[in-house]
């Protein structure tokens, strides 16, 4: 069905194909990472499953859940993701990125902004989430990137407000 029927007011200056392309990778913020490395972390995701399903800080998914978390928009937060299992959860999270900046305690000599990344079993990941993006509003999820662990729980809901 047609929803809208969307004119240009003027007819565009330049076609797309006018439109210079940047090849070059996208760069996103440096971000120094010494004032969150010295405190606690704002949140910690811990990963854990069992005969009758897969967790997210005790928690299995449930579609009328209040959110776990919250996100102050215009907020950097330190995470801290464990992973209390004996198999790899890549955890995931919708509408924004994380700078993945140490695991186990240690530093990963080549930083990365991501919004993935493969926690090691019985291990953690310490990152930097970027709340900055004032478009990105309302709720949201972070969960486990495989859909077998998923659908059987291990996803929660983040309010960004
Ligand atoms: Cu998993």
């Amino acid at each position: 069905m047609i929803l809208a029927n969307i004119m240009p007011e003027r007819p565009p200056a330049a076609s797309l194909h006018d439109i210079p392309i940047d090849t070059k990778p996208p760069v996103r913020k440096i971000v120094d990472v010494t004032p969150f490395e010295k405190k606690s972390p704002d949140f910690t995701v811990n990963f854990t499953e069992d005969k009758s399903g897969f967790y997210i800080n005790g928690e299995k998914y449930q579609p009328d859940a209040k959110p776990m978390t919250e996100a102050r928009v215009g907020t950097y937060q330190h995470w801290r993701i464990v992973n209390s299992t004996q198999e790899i959860h890549p955890m995931h999270i919708h509408q924004v990125h994380f700078f993945a900046y140490a695991t186990d305690g240690r530093a990963i000599p080549f930083p990365v902004w991501l919004d993935t990344v493969n926690v090691p079993v019985g291990g953690d990941v310490d990152v930097i989430m970027d709340f900055t993006d004032p478009v990105i509003r309302g709720m949201s999820v972070f969960h486990c990137h495989l859909l077998n662990h998923e659908d059987k729980g291990m996803m929660a809901k983040i309010l960004f407000e």
